[in-house]
């Protein structure tokens, strides 16, 4: 992997490392002897030569192409990973038709393309297209929108992919081609300065190789007028191939959940995949409402239905993407009186936690098992025993033993906010003799009371009955010291530990979004805004009443954002309404798609305002020219 692009697939082979010292060379082709060297000393990887790629004011085409053939005389590759540090600078527009591209990677079924995705002088964001005439088909993958089949832009679904003019990007993107012409295994990944922005592992990719780079920011498209000089300069350009996808995959997943149905409160165990191990790193939602992370280890998590709850899908979010739920959980009213669950530590939302029956030859997620400074003890199978490093220091189920200077210690670690209460009772389990042993029970090192001492013969032993209020990652110890000697000191160990999590409050989210009026066939923008804004992301889906207007399936809001660009495509005129959908909150914006003006007289310059979908197939039409 290189120590620059650290999302390179381990063991690839390199195609093409390129620090812009020239126009051309090493099979990279500058097509129109295009472009310049100059120097930028803040360039961030191979300064301070960069190239200079400009599309002048005025331009409707051009703007250089330099072109790279990977594995020309063996038909190409079936994965390309392109790594590329770039800066647009400032006076940047943007063409009328949202689409600037950044550059193409291409096989014979799709001429796909990286784009800076936005209209002229607003928010530029790298969109994916998989430009082609319908021998594609990902109208199943979530977070595109375009053509059934056909060409499909695919938005940002991890992270943020926003770009700002005079910034230089370290932008690395990985394709994977799919394993038949039909096929769903596709891969489309892009990290933004290190970070995964996108990850799309179920693509309809076509079957065929990678067999074409191509940095251009038009490629032959007809593009509007604009005012200024559009200028890119290019630090570096790294192509490599044949590496393995780690990890992979690397998103959640989600298998099932339990219950599937319950009140406000109700404890909801999510098993499945690829979960963050440390609960801040989950973000849960039911119904697109958030929800507490009270535990996580990467195959289960743990939360509550919350106070404002609703009926619907389960969504888990990490850092490398996002899973759905395939059923809904159902919220229900909850039963006024004892029920069936009004047993003993009832109360909806609580979760007990009994040692007795938790005991296993894991470390945690919750038990933890250990010796008196924190070392972690050693399983053994056999004897279904964990042994610390002096004689006879243990813990078994339902008891321990202390070595001779250090303590046997149980820890639990809390899920979440809340409270505890801690019930069971210390007494000795082995009365052949000795000096007996000392029962501690401590939060975060502290005595959480005062110890109790357990004399040799006391087979009663001493009741705790404590309750305090606690943060995730708090954690109880037990601990069993031996006093004088640790002879006969086997010790009942039976804690039982009833959690509550803090109550949530109750969220109102209030949605709003601007109208729009489009062209026929061509792109602007609604301004989709939640209030308040969430320490969590908040995924939002949205409907159009007809083919008037398209919108992405959902748009992802960032955690602590009021608001976000919401691209919509105008069909045919008309009007539509588009319904944006966070649990219970709704907001509608109308759309109004109006017929395109009359053209200009033909002996004028032709003014072609083109929507991404008709310049896809420009384009299209003339890759298979090339051809
Ligand atoms: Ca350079
Ligand atoms: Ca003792
Ligand atoms: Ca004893």
């Amino acid at each position: 992997m290189s120590a620059t692009w650290t999302n390179e697939p381990t063991g690839s082979s390199v195609l093409l490392d390129w620090p812009w010292n020239a126009t051309s060379g090493s099979g990279l082709f500058n097509v129109y002897q295009s472009g310049s060297i100059i120097t930028d000393a803040t360039a961030p990887v191979s300064p301070s030569n960069v190239l200079l790629q400009r599309l002048a004011a005025g331009d409707r085409h051009g703007g250089g192409q330099f072109d790279f053939y990977p594995n020309s005389g063996g038909g190409g590759v079936s994965d390309i990973f392109i790594a590329h540090a770039f800066k647009v600078l400032p006076g940047f527009e943007g063409l009328s038709n949202s689409t600037n591209k950044l550059f193409f990677c291409i096989n014979n079924e799709a001429k796909g393309f990286v784009a800076l995705y936005g209209l002229p002088n607003s928010n530029k964001v790298l969109y994916w297209n998989n430009q082609n005439s319908g021998l594609l088909d990902n109208s199943h993958v979530a977070g595109s929108w375009g053509d059934t089949p056909g060409t499909r832009w695919f938005t940002p679904n991890v992270g943020n992919g926003t770009i700002s003019l005079g910034v230089w990007y370290k932008l690395e993107f990985y394709w994977k081609k799919s394993s038949g012409i039909s096929s769903r295994d596709g891969i489309m990944r892009m990290w933004l300065n290190g970070v995964l922005i996108s990850n799309y592992e179920n693509l309809n990719s076509g079957s065929s190789n990678c067999s074409q780079y191509t940095l251009t920011q038009t490629w032959d498209g007809t593009v509007g007028p604009f005012a200024n000089d559009h200028v890119y300069y290019h630090d570096h350009l790294y192509l490599s191939t044949g590496g393995t996808v780690t990890p992979s995959p690397s998103v959640p997943t989600i298998s099932s959940f339990t219950p599937t149905s319950g009140p406000v409160g109700t404890p909801i165990t999510i098993v499945g995949t690829n979960f963050d191990p440390s609960p801040a790193g989950n973000a849960i939602t039911l119904n697109g409402i958030s929800c507490q992370t009270l535990g996580a280890v990467p195959t289960q998590l743990n939360t509550a239905v919350p106070n404002n709850g609703t009926s619907g899908q389960i969504r888990v979010t990490t850092s490398a993407g996002q899973a759905l739920s395939g059923t809904n959980f159902t919220v229900t009213t909850p039963d006024p009186g004892g029920g069936t669950g009004g047993g003993t530590g009832g109360g909806a939302g609580t979760t007990t936690y009994t040692f007795a029956d938790e005991f296993s030859g894991i470390q945690g997620p919750r038990w933890y098992y250990k010796m008196a400074d924190g070392t972690a003890m050693t399983y053994s199978a056999g004897s279904q025993l964990w042994s610390g490093s002096q004689l006879y220091q243990g813990i078994w189920q339902g008891g321990c033993h202390p070595g001779t200077s250090s303590a046997a210690r149980l820890d639990f670690i809390t899920p979440g906010a809340g409270s505890l209460h801690i019930t069971g009772r210390a007494s000795d389990a082995d009365t052949g003799g000795g000096d007996g042993v000392t029962f501690s029970i401590k939060k975060n090192v502290s005595n959480l009371r005062s110890p109790i001492t357990i004399a040799n013969g006391d087979s009663t032993g001493t009741a705790y009955d404590e309750t305090t209020s606690v943060v995730a990652n708090d954690y109880i110890s037990f601990e069993v010291s031996a006093g004088a000697n640790n002879v006969y000191d086997s010790t009942i160990l039976n804690p039982v530990i009833v959690y509550t999590p803090q109550t949530q409050p109750a969220e109102v989210i209030t949605l709003t979004s601007t109208n729009l009026t489009l062209t026929e066939f061509t792109s602007g923008f609604i301004t989709l805004t939640i209030s308040p804004t969430r320490a969590t992301v908040s995924v939002i889906t949205l409907v159009s009443s007809s083919a008037v207007a398209f919108v992405p399936a959902t748009v992802t809001i960032a955690a602590n954002t009021s608001s976000i660009d919401v691209p919509i495509t105008a069909g045919a005129a008309g009007t539509a309404t588009v319904t944006a959908t966070l649990g219970t909150s709704t907001t509608s914006s109308t759309i109004t798609s109006t017929l395109t003006p009359v053209p200009p007289d033909p002996e004028d310059p032709p003014v072609v305002t083109v929507s991404p979908t008709i310049s896809a197939y420009t384009d299209f039409l003339t890759i298979y020219r090339l051809f």
